[in-house]
C-alpha cells in the first residue's frame, strides 16, 4: 500500500480529513494540485467517474468520492474498528459527519452572507449528537479505543467549524478535548504546522 497520490484543487475541502489521516498513519503521498482554470478545460473532469475531484490513487487502484477514500484508508491502516459491529458504528458516524459537511458546504458556497449567522446559531443542535457519542464512548474516540477514519473526518470538520466560530466547542467538553488531543498527536501536529497544510485555504471560494 502507498505511496498514495491525491489529485485535487489547492484547498483543504474534501481532502482535509484524508490528508490528516495519511499524516497520522505515517504515510507519504504525492499531491497533484489542479488549477481551477485548467479544470474548466474539461479533459480531466471528463475522465473522472463522477466528473469531480478528489481522485485518489493507491498503486493501480483509482478511487473517487472522499468518503470511499477514507474507508479505503481505514481498511488499509486498521482504522475501521475491531469487528463488524464497530465498523457499522464507524460507518454511521461517517454518514452523520457527511450530513454536517454538506450543510456547512451549502452555507459556505451558496449562502454565506445571509446564512452564516443562522448556521452558527443552529450549530449546537448538530454538535450535541457528536458530543453525546464521544462522551458515552469514554475513550476519546467516536468508536472503539483508537482513531478510525470517522475520527479523522470529524476532526477535520471541527477544525473548519472552529475557524467559522472559535467558541463553537465551548459547551461541548468531550469534543473540545478530542480536538485538543488529536491536534497534539505528534504526526498530526507536524502536518498542521507544515506549509503544505497552512498554504491551503479551507474552501474554494475563500469563505471560511
Ligand atoms: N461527493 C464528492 C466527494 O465526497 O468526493 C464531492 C466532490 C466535490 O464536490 N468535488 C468538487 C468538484 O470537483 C470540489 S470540492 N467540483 C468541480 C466540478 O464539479 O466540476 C469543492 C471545491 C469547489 C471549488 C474549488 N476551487 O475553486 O478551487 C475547490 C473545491
Amino acid at each position: 500500500m502507498g505511496p498514495y497520490t491525491i489529485t485535487y484543487f489547492g484547498v483543504r475541502g474534501r481532502c482535509g480529513a484524508i490528508r490528516i489521516m495519511m499524516a497520522d498513519q505515517g504515510q507519504e503521498w504525492k499531491e497533484i494540485l489542479i488549477d481551477f482554470a485548467d479544470w474548466m478545460k474539461g479533459d480531466l473532469k471528463a475522465s473522472c467517474v463522477f466528473g469531480q475531484l478528489p481522485k485518489f490513487e493507491d498503486g493501480g487502484l483509482v478511487l473517487y468520492q472522499s468518503n470511499a477514500i477514507l474507508r479505503h484508508l481505514g481498511r488499509n491502516h486498521d482504522a475501521y474498528g475491531k469487528d463488524g459491529k464497530e465498523a457499522a458504528h464507524i460507518d454511521m458516524m461517517c454518514d452523520g459527519i457527511e450530513d454536517l459537511r454538506l450543510k456547512y458546504g451549502k452555507m459556505i458556497y451558496q449562502e454565506y452572507d445571509t446564512g452564516k449567522d443562522p448556521y452558527i446559531k443552529d450549530l449546537p443542535n448538530h454538535l450535541d449528537k457528536f458530543e453525546a457519542v464521544m462522551a458515552k464512548n469514554k475513550t476519546g474516540f467516536l468508536v472503539g479505543d483508537k482513531p478510525s477514519f470517522a475520527d479523522y473526518n470529524l476532526f477535520d470538520v471541527l477544525l473548519n467549524h472552529l475557524v467559522l466560530c472559535s467558541s463553537c466547542l465551548d459547551t461541548f467538553p468531550s469534543l473540545k478535548s478530542f480536538v485538543e488531543k488529536m491536534s497534539a498527536r505528534p504526526k498530526i501536529k507536524a502536518f498542521l504546522d507544515s506549509d503544505a497544510y497552512k498554504k491551503l485555504p479551507i474552501n474554494g471560494n475563500g469563505k471560511q
